[in-house]
């Protein structure tokens, strides 16, 4: 009997995330899904600039890589002229909700039938920790030494919670993968979203509440105390809009 096997939409290939990152148990998830909807062959995935920038090498699908910011609108030109595909943005909060905010939050107004994984982990990973648009109020960042101070740096933008005041969204959940009963609700999440895509329903997002041990200076378990601690009560999961539940 096998118990533990990876997904065959996940490559053979040694991830380069560091010890502790939560991008690999995301990519795994993704995967999963991908598997169990039986979409393997017609998945295309669309690679951020971040730390995932080579998700393109990890996930056994076509993958398009965006420039900075830039996967919702080539998605939605993916999607649009291939609707029979299944398109997906991976994407970290400087990519989705710094430089690429704009192609967010357009491609959520236009309910454009895609599915986007957002990876919330308060900061610039793959540059050395600078402070991101999702950094906590006082969050020590390479750019931030003293704290993030909200009078001059404003606050944090709350992605679901924004988003979840336009009518074109069809479905914003927030989720986390820090401990073993948030890692299987960001499964039910992330395959809510891609069956959402399947049945036509329109832009389904999850935001992953997710840690960089490295770049907060934590030990792998101690950033994943760090999220409970301080991200989630910052980001509470839920689901934040789900318009077919009505
Ligand atoms: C136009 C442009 N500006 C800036 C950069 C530099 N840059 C590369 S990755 C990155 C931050 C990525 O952070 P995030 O999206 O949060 O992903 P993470 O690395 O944390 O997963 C930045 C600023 C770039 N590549 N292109
Ligand atoms: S820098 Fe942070 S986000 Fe990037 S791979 Fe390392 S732990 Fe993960």
């Amino acid at each position: 009997m096998v118990v533990f096997d990876k997904p065959k939409a996940l490559a053979d290939v040694q991830m380069h995330y560091c010890p502790g990152c939560t991008h690999g148990i995301v990519h795994r998830l993704v995967a999963e899904v991908i598997d169990e909807l039986g979409i393997e062959g017609k998945t295309i995935g669309i690679a951020p600039v971040g730390c995932s920038v080579m998700a393109y090498d990890y996930f056994n699908c076509d993958m398009v890589e965006a420039a900075h910011g830039r996967a919702p609108a080539v998605a939605t030109g993916v999607k649009r002229a291939n609707p029979e595909n299944i398109v997906f943005t991976y994407q970290g909060d400087g990519d989705l909700a710094s430089i690429g905010m704009a192609e967010t939050v357009h491609s959520a107004a236009r309910n454009e039938n895609i599915t986007i994984i957002f990876i919330n982990n308060a900061i610039y990973g793959m540059t050395g920790g600078q402070m991101a648009p999702t950094s906590l109020p006082g969050q020590i960042t390479q750019t931030s030494p003293y704290g993030r101070n909200v009078n001059e740096c404003g606050f944090p933008i709350k992605v679901c919670e924004m988003l979840s005041q336009l009518d074109g969204p069809e479905y914003l959940e927030r989720v986390a993968v820090n401990n073993v009963k948030n890692v299987k609700n960001a499964k039910k999440a992330i395959k809510k979203a891609f069956q959402n895509q399947v049945d036509k329903k329109g832009f389904s997002l999850v935001e992953v509440v997710s840690s960089c041990p490295t770049n907060w200076g934590l030990t792998p378990s101690n950033a994943l105390k760090w999220v409970e601690e301080k991200m989630i009560p910052y980001y509470p999961l839920g689901v934040y809009k789900d318009r077919s539940s009505k």
